[in-house]
């Protein structure tokens, strides 16, 4: 990869309500939201800077309003997913887990074909009204071999972390990708080298 300025879609999901537009603003433009001032599925872009290199991150902020079309047609392109639920709501939680399934349905792709997807529990400012541990979050997370996070669109905890370890997420796969690509492109000619010999 050279230093040119290449972009990355990053799509943020998840239950009404959870913090996806309060994630996007805050991370993109330093907003909190507040009850008055509500965002509804919207497109924002940021750079980034990742080891030397300059990314420019399109992040789209979904709504669960959405046709189905226009939905599949964000998943077909994403090559990222944020799926945010909040800490003091179980059913947002088990929102995601479907959330997921649908990303490979979609996308028509194998489970242990690997897509870059960070598993986020927002509001964790919101500690006495906690529904779910961080164990579960976690234990999910690590049971479809995701990263996780907790933050906070309010307080910005751990807010430019859930962009910067995504976007290590993709680039990674996408190196790993392009090295088994040239790998088998590469392995044909050696075994025609044996034969020589
Ligand atoms: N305390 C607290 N409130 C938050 C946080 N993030 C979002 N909120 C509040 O939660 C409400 C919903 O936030 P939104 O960002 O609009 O949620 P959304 O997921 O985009 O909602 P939809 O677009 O309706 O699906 C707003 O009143 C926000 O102020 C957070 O981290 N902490
Ligand atoms: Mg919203």
């Amino acid at each position: 990869m050279n230093s040119q300025v290449f972009s990355l879609k990053i799509i943020i999901m998840g239950f009404s309500g959870v913090g996806k537009s309060s994630v996007a603003l805050n991370y993109t433009h330093n907003i909190i939201l507040t009850e008055f001032n509500q965002a509804h599925g919207d497109e924002f872009k940021k750079t980034i800077q990742i080891n030397d290199h300059t990314i420019l991150l399109e992040i789209y902020d979904t709504s669960e309003d959405e046709f189905v079309a226009l939905r599949n047609q964000y998943i077909k392109q994403g090559d990222g997913f944020v799926l945010i639920y909040s800490i003091t709501s179980k059913e947002s939680f088990e929102e995601i887990k479907g959330i997921y399934e649908e990303i490979y349905r979609v996308k028509h792709k194998d489970k242990n074909e690997p897509i870059p997807i960070i598993i986020v529990g927002n509001k964790c400012d919101l500690e006495n009204e906690r529904e779910v541990t961080k164990e579960e979050g976690m234990n999910y997370a690590d049971s479809i071999n995701c990263p996780f996070i907790e933050c906070s669109a309010k307080t910005k905890e751990n807010i430019n972390q859930i962009f910067e370890i995504i976007t290590r997420n993709i680039l990674e796969q996408k190196y790993q990708r392009e090295e088994e690509e040239i790998w088998t492109i590469k392995k044909p000619k050696r075994e025609k080298g044996c034969c020589v010999v």
